[in-house]
């Protein structure tokens, strides 16, 4: 890509950064989407948040590919195109491909440097295979690469980011899946599953203080980004699980009454007053299947671990 193009999308991605901050800020209750987590130092986080005990997520659904990608393989056929939603730098995705005897894997993410970087690793690891990185938001219909429009497709969106959204924007994300897969398409998604805040709680507020990190890096993003002078010390982090609405909830919340300034606006919280910066939505088989079904998937199979923490569901277009 040209410098030119570089400088522009870096300077795109701030306009975005700053508008949502400042909206969010503004808004009561206040709110700043959880896609701004993921700066370097935030990326970094997530994957030491992934080796935390308390975290069974990462564990569990590694474990449930490990043993059950042969019988996905098995039902998926070989000679597949695998288009894998957010291109982690997971441990996954390897699972997936020695099973499958895939014909090409396309990671699609939002985040080229990331993206390419993966997709260097796993094409290392698989010669012969064509590894092809596609730079893009998924939330819309993503074009694919002209090899493998003509191949059928097997989706992969692991580690339950689904639930980062709630079920409306979740379905419109499955029907882009659908969209973007085409015509006799299945999808392996991985989905947290509904259980005790004793458990839930812990895998959001570790007692190493990895998560509390994670959520106050975003204050630290701002206060270097965005020109802040937020006192983070005031802060602290918050996971609540709203029963209600099934669903993890992040906050920072303020300690005292205070007052700063980001991007030349001037903000004040009372103490106690809290900015959401994270939904993390969990489902019961049911839910997940309605889930499924409404944005246009029919499951197929689902593995899930003894413990029912986690699902792996197979799914067809
Ligand atoms: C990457 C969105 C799946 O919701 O569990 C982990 C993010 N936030 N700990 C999750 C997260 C705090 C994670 N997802």
């Amino acid at each position: 890509m040209a410098a030119t193009d570089l400088l522009d999308r870096a300077g795109t991605l701030h306009a975005a950064f700053r508008a949502d901050v400042i909206a969010g800020l503004s808004a009561r209750p206040r709110a700043i989407p959880a896609r701004w987590f993921y700066d370097h130092r935030g990326s970094e986080l997530f994957e030491a948040i992934t080796r935390l005990p308390e975290y069974y997520p990462t564990r569990v659904e590694t474990a449930l590919l490990a043993e059950h990608a042969g019988a996905v393989g098995r039902i998926a056929g070989p000679g597949r195109a695998v288009i894998e939603f957010g291109s982690g730098s997971s441990a996954k995705t390897p699972h997936l491909l020695s099973a499958i005897a895939p014909a090409a894997y396309v990671p699609i993410d939002i985040s080229g440097d990331f993206l390419r970087q993966s997709a260097d690793a796993l094409a290392a690891d698989f010669p012969g295979l064509p590894v092809i990185p596609v730079e893009a938001d998924f939330m819309a219909r993503v074009a694919l690469p002209r090899d493998v429009r003509h191949l059928p497709k097997l989706g992969f969106f692991p580690g339950s980011t689904i639930g980062n959204m709630g079920p409306a924007h979740g379905v419109d994300l499955l029907r882009a899946m659908a969209g973007t897969l085409g015509e006799g398409a299945m999808l392996l998604i991985g989905m947290d599953r509904v259980k005790s805040p004793a458990i839930l709680i812990p895998a959001y507020d570790d007692a190493e203080g990895v998560t509390a990190a994670f959520n106050l890096n975003l204050l630290h993003r701002i206060n270097r980004e965005l020109d802040g002078d937020i006192p983070i010390a005031a802060f602290r982090h918050r996971a609540i699980w709203n029963d209600e609405a099934a669903r993890i909830e992040m906050h920072l919340e303020a300690m005292a009454d205070i007052s700063f300034t980001v991007a030349g606006q001037r903000f004040a919280m009372a103490a106690g007053e809290t900015i959401h910066t994270e939904n993390s939505h969990k489902y019961d088989p049911r839910g997940a299947r309605l889930l499924l079904a409404a944005g246009g998937w029919t499951p197929m199979r689902e593995w899930t671990d003894p413990d029912g923490l986690f699902a792996l569901i197979l799914a067809e277009a």
